[in-house]
């Protein structure tokens, strides 16, 4: 999707990132939240609905976005409804030009998920799509985190499979593919890509 007008990104220094932490199938406590400085690296973050205090969510979500407005609700919506009874956040990464991060915003006060939008204005993209990954890592509070892509490519109905599957297995990395016995390439772009 394409649109006009960048929002800006109001700066909150008190909601800054845990320190990056290696996946792993224990549960850590919560670590105590250093304050950090907005940088091109590690930009500053807008909270939609803060993490709740005490234990960390079961999941972390991660979302990289550009000019995904009008997927954001539907998203949202959907994962609200796989990830009913788990304690959950949605780390939105977001590199966009139009209304997504106001969309974000808006979206995030109402919804039962924590969401956490990190955008990143036109000259702090480090690494594109990438970069927006590495970030979104970087931020999780979770032990567990699942990156998908914010066009609805990625059916949020299949979250729970992916980390029952790293919780029974203790994995590193859980990929979901269309080359496995049930995979789909429905909604995918290209029969050859992966
Ligand atoms: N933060 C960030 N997100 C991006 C960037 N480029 C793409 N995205 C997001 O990353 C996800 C995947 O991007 P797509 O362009 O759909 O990539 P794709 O699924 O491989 O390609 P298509 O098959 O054409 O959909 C989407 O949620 C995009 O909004 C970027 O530069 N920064
Ligand atoms: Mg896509």
């Amino acid at each position: 999707m394409k649109g006009s007008g960048a929002p800006g990104g109001e700066i909150d220094v008190a909601r800054l990132l845990p320190p990056p932490r290696r996946a792993t199938s224990a549960v850590p406590s919560v670590p105590a939240v250093p304050a950090m400085r907005a940088t091109p690296e590690a930009p500053a973050e807008r909270a939609t609905a803060p993490t709740a205090p005490g234990e960390p969510p079961a999941l972390s979500v991660i979302v990289p976005t550009r000019n995904e407005a009008l997927n954001i609700a539907p998203l949202l919506r959907r994962l609200e409804a796989a990830l009913d009874g788990l304690t959950c956040e949605v780390i939105f990464v977001d590199d966009s030009d139009d209304e997504t991060p106001a969309v974000i915003a808006a979206v995030g006060e109402t919804s039962r998920i924590s969401v956490r939008l990190l955008h990143r204005g036109p000259l702090e993209r480090v690494g594109g799509l990438g970069g927006a990954v590495r970030e979104g890592i970087r931020m999780c509070a979770s032990a567990h985190a699942v990156v998908m892509d914010g066009d609805l490519q990625h059916p949020p109905e299949r979250v729970p499979a992916l980390l029952a599957t790293a919780r029974e297995q203790a994995a590193d990395v859980v990929i979901g593919s269309r080359y496995i016995q049930g995979g789909s390439a429905h909604g995918l772009a290209g029969r050859a890509r992966g």
